[in-house]
């Protein structure tokens, strides 16, 4: 499988319980390399902008309020077959259906308090990455 680059959000909800570090190490041990990253504050135009694709569905506002509610870790995940592997590693949206051992099993709080983000194909992937990161901030 080819090493692959997907984009990742450590969300408000795992920021405020202080899991930056306990997400991050689940991402190290399922094989990914954090190739950069940075704490930030999404204003809500920023937040609307990275959801557009969800702009119809009846959860897009208060989606987009809580993920400009605290401070994100967004993030570049390097790795074998990157994608899929971050999304294995996250687990399902709802936290009730993800599988035992899984992020959002583990931490989220709800299906929208559900602490990471992960890209779900290369097209998005390479789209969220450049709406937060220039080329010279991510370093393999
Ligand atoms: P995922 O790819 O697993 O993050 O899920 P989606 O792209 O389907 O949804 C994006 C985000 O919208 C979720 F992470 C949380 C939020 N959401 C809700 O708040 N309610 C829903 O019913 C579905 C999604």
């Amino acid at each position: 499988m080819a090493i692959e680059r997907t984009f990742s959000i450590i969300k408000p909800d795992a920021t405020a319980r202080n899991l930056t570090g306990k997400i991050v190490a689940r991402l190290e041990g399922a094989g990914l390399k954090v190739v950069a990253q940075k704490r930030l504050r999404m204003t809500r135009a920023v937040a609307e902008g990275f959801y557009a694709v969800h702009r119809e569905r009846p959860f897009f506002n208060d989606l987009c309020a809580f993920m400009s509610s605290g401070p994100v870790v967004v993030q570049v995940l390097e790795g074998e077959g990157a994608i899929a592997r971050n999304r294995e590693v996250m687990g399902a949206t709802d936290p009730k259906k993800a599988a035992p051992g899984t992020i959002r099993a583990e931490f989220a709080e709800n299906i929208e308090r559900n602490s990471v983000h992960g890209s779900d194909a290369p097209e998005t992937a390479a789209q969220e990455i450049a709406y937060f990161f220039s080329a010279i901030e991510i370093v393999g």
